[in-house]
């Protein structure tokens, strides 16, 4: 039996806040889009159950009628597969209320809920806020496996591995999920691919979401494809692999410099050597970082502008700092050495001193000045 895991959809947020409006809207289609491209290809191959281990949408706000809508007619026009949906700390309130489900649509609540399909027995739980009364130990211990069956357990939350000691709902304590007969723990909340072993019979993954959609979810986005083998002599039953999956991904390369003089010819080159294995469609940020020595322009309109036609998004940001020994120029007759030698006399802190005169001196530079 095929099983796809994926989380953290987010299916009507916002994406990249530096898109036009055009490309925003563009890609928020596309965030719904690949997702129902997924649908396609757990039917194509022959998969039985689809779990959205939470935060299939991202707020109540943002949340449009359509959007839902969507989501449940998708679900409906694909009933060879079951949906098993936990909710998330972002759709932790009803969305869904209100609307007809379809039967092939499985919901949990905030306690410990069963699907059996087989042998293979898929629990899980809705994200809350609070720990319900009993805290942690009631939670955990309220889970109950049959070591003879295929368990995969779904939850959306933070991994620890100690108790959080808080009321934190969103806390998986993998400790108290350990020798508890779960093979396969499917996670949501973490919103990049980690497959990790949970104890001597299981595994925990979170599969990441599926498409990313600013520069704090750069990479492969995808879901996870498990097979179960429930006839298998081998301990383990199943056998899982990431399919990236996004329609496009997020780049962020970061080009330090080291405080010499740079052409911009050679920034150019240095810009072009981190972005050339970069696919079109995809969307970049181009950190220049370390220090500038006072003669490199770094014309950050004119970078991006040469760049950005060659991407579907591109921007460039100058995180330089100016390495300056302005004791250099302290004694020099000239617009420069007066200035240094003004701000010198001053009765001001040494750091200040040393801030307003790198200041002043990109300003007689014709440089901008972030303040
Ligand atoms: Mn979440």
């Amino acid at each position: 039996m095929k099983i796809i895991h994926c989380a953290d959809l987010h299916l009507d947020s916002k994406m990249e806040s530096n898109l036009d409006r055009q490309r925003a809207s563009q890609r928020k289609v596309e965030l719904f889009d690949t997702f129902s491209r997924m649908i396609e290809y757990g039917v194509e191959n022959g998969v039985r159950l689809i779990i959205i281990a939470g935060d299939l949408f991202d707020t109540a706000e943002n949340m449009q009628l359509r959007i839902k809508r969507r989501v449940l007619s998708a679900i409906k026009n694909a009933p060879e597969i079951d949906f098993l949906y936990i909710k998330g700390n972002h759709d932790s309130r009803d969305f869904l209320e209100g609307e007809e489900l379809p039967e092939n649509l499985k919901l949990f609540s905030e306690d410990w809920k069963s699907y059996e399909y087989g042998n293979t027995v898929v629990t899980g739980r809705d994200f809350t806020d609070e720990l319900p009364e009993g805290g942690e130990e009631k939670l955990y211990s309220g889970l109950l496996l049959d070591s003879r069956k295929i368990n995969i357990v779904v939850m959306h939350g933070q991994e620890s591995g100690y108790s959080s000691g808080k009321k934190d709902g969103g806390i998986i304590n993998l400790k108290l999920l350990k020798n508890k007969n779960i093979d396969y723990l499917a996670l949501g909340h973490i919103h990049s691919y980690k497959y990790a072993r949970l104890d001597k019979r299981g595994m925990y993954c979170y599969s990441g979401c599926l498409e990313g959609r600013g520069f704090d979810e750069c990479g492969e986005k995808g879901f996870v494809l498990l097979d179960v083998n429930e006839a298998s002599s081998d301990e383990r039953h199943i056998s899982c692999e990431f399919i990236p999956f996004a329609k496009r991904a997020l780049h962020e390369v970061t080009i330090k410099l080291s405080g010499e003089y740079y052409s911009e010819d050679e920034l150019e080159g240095l810009i072009c050597d981190k972005i050339k294995d970069i696919p079109e469609k995809d969307l970049v940020k181009v950190i220049i970082s370390g220090e500038t020595e006072e003669n490199t322009d770094i014309d950050v309109e004119y970078l991006t502008e040469k760049f950005e036609k060659r991407f579907y998004f591109l921007k460039l940001c100058d995180d330089t700092k100016l390495s300056i020994k302005y004791e250099d120029y302290e004694n020099d007759i000239s617009l420069k050495g007066e200035f240094i030698r003004l701000v010198k006399e001053k009765r001001i802190r040494e750091e200040d001193k040393r801030e307003i005169i790198l200041m002043g001196l990109k300003a007689l530079r014709g440089r901008e000045i972030d303040l």
